[in-house]
This record gives structure tokens, C-alpha cells and sequence, in this order.
């Protein structure tokens, strides 16, 4: 059986994520934090296998425990990795910014894609056509008012997406970079630090994507014959127009 691996798979994206690629027929490694989470998925999730481990991406060391304990049979078939865990903490200008929101961006969205990244490209490699998809933002592509770090981290993660397309080439990986636009998860909820009314008044006056609009994505880029590499993919509401343009009612 083929297995993906899926960062932050404890919500949103990565969960339902989880599901489209169950549909798909892949066995699962699902990773987050919040193991309790990735419990109560497992036992809803009864098609195909589905392995559990909690996990920090911005450790290091538990990244690669992780990984290096994944049973023999996981690890030998390994064909998708999608860097999902990711977050924004605060909106605002720099200047009135906190270090410590800066650090959990920068520690999760770009050092947890790479300690990712490095401890799983050895398994991907035993797979020509094998994928890893990055999930960037539409601020990876543009900057928007107070979103300066986060803008700054999903830039980042963008330009890796570039740079592991040459790196892996030789090894027929392919890699793929998804930059959504709004979309109606919990991560307004952890942006403004618990504040449900400030977070859903981000999808206020139009209708936000869904976590199943981007699980579909993933689950189209991965069904493509293998002579064929979905490099790219910004996908927004209909009713956002770049990553500040909205058009509410
Ligand atoms: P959610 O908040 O619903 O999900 C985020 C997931 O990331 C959770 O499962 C969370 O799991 C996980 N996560 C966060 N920090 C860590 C960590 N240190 N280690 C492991 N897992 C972590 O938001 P989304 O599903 O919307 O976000 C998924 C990705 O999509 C993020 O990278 C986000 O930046 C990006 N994105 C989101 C958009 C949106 O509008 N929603 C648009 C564009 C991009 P846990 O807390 O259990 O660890
Ligand atoms: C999340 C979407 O518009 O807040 O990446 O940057 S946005």
C-alpha cells in the first residue's frame, strides 16, 4: 500500500486532506500536536491504515524520532509528504509586533517544513514520481497590510517549493506548491489568539473556501499521470481577488 504523510493534520486542511487521500486508496501518517485529535480521525478514517504519532514540527529531534520510527512497512512506501502545519499569530504592523508571534511563525512554517522535508525526501526518494506539496499561501505570493511576518514566512515557503524542484529533479520527485486564499478553518481562530468573533469576521460578507476545496486540490495533483507535475496552484474565493481585493456583500 501507498502511504502520505500529512503535517497538521489534527484540523482543517491537513484533516481533510486526510480523507481525500484516504478516498484515493493511501495508507496515512497523520501529524499534529494535539494527538487526541488525530485519535478520534483515526477511528473515523477505516478504509485503509492510518498511523498516528504527536508531533511539534519545530523540534528537530522529535521530527526525526518520528520518522526513524515509523514502522518498516510505512516506511518503505512513503509516496506523498504535504507540509500543512503552518500558522499566522497576530495581524498588525511590525513595529507593534511580539517576538515570540514571530518565532512560532517562523519555527513552524518554515523551520517545521525543513526538518520535515529533510527527514522524509530519503523515504520519497525510493519512489520515482513520489510527490512533497508545500502548502504556501496567497501571501506567499503578495504582502498585505499586518501581514508582514506571516507574508515573510509564506514567501518563504513559496521559494523553497522553487528550490526542491531543482534539488529533487534528479530523483523524479515532484513538487508542488498550493497557495490558497481565504479559507475557513481554524486559522483565523489561532491568529487572533482565541478571539472567535474577530476570526469569523474574516469570512463575513462572502463565501470563504473550504478545507475540502483545498483537499480536493491535493487530491487532483496527486491522481495526475506521472508525466505530469502540478507545480503551482493559487486558488481563491470567487470573491477575493488577491490577497487584500475582497468583495463583500
Ligand atoms: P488550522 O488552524 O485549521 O490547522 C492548522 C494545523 O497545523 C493544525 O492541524 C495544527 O495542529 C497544525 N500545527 C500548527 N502548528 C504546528 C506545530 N508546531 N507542529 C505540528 N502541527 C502544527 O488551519 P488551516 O488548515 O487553514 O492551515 C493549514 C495550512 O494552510 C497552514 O500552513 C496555513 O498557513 C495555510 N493556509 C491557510 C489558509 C486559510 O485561510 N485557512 C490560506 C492559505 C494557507 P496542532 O495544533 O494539533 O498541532
Ligand atoms: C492564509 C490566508 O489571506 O490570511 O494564508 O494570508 S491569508
Amino acid at each position: 500500500m501507498k502511504y502520505a504523510i500529512i503535517t497538521g493534520a489534527s484540523s482543517g486542511f491537513g484533516a481533510a486532506t486526510a480523507k481525500e487521500l484516504q478516498n484515493l486508496g493511501y495508507g496515512l501518517v497523520l501529524l499534529a500536536r494535539r494527538i487526541e485529535r488525530l485519535e478520534t480521525l483515526q477511528q473515523e478514517l477505516t478504509q485503509t491504515p492510518v498511523y498516528i504519532a504527536k508531533l511539534d514540527v519545530c523540534k528537530e529531534n522529535d521530527v526525526r524520532e518520528v520518522i526513524d520510527n515509523l514502522p518498516q512497512e510505512i516506511a518503505n512506501n512513503i509516496f506523498i509528504l504535504v507540509n500543512n502545519a503552518g500558522l499566522a499569530v497576530g495581524r498588525g504592523p511590525l513595529d507593534t509586533g511580539l517576538s515570540e508571534d514571530w518565532n512560532r511563525m517562523l519555527d513552524t512554517n518554515i523551520k517545521g517544513l525543513l526538518y520535515m522535508s529533510h527527514a522524509v525526501i530519503p523515504l520519497l526518494k525510493k519512489h520515482p514520481f513520489s510527490h512533497l506539496i508545500n502548502i504556501s499561501s496567497i501571501a506567499g505570493k503578495e504582502v498585505y497590510a499586518g501581514g508582514n511576518v506571516y507574508c515573510a514566512s509564506k514567501h518563504a515557503v513559496d521559494a523553497l517549493s522553487k528550490a526542491l524542484r531543482i534539488d529533487l529533479l534528479p530523483h523524479q520527485i515532484k513538487v508542488s506548491n498550493i497557495a490558497p486564499g481565504a479559507a475557513e478553518t481554524e486559522f483565523s481562530l489561532v491568529r487572533f489568539k482565541g478571539d472567535a468573533d474577530t476570526a469569523q469576521s474574516v469570512y463575513e460578507g462572502f463565501e470563504a473556501l473550504q478545507a475540502t476545496d483545498i483537499a480536493q486540490t491535493i487530491a487532483f495533483i496527486v491522481s495526475r499521470p506521472a508525466h505530469v507535475s502540478i507545480a503551482d496552484i493559487t486558488i481563491m474565493p470567487s470573491a477575493q481577488a488577491n490577497g487584500s481585493l475582497f468583495h463583500k456583500k
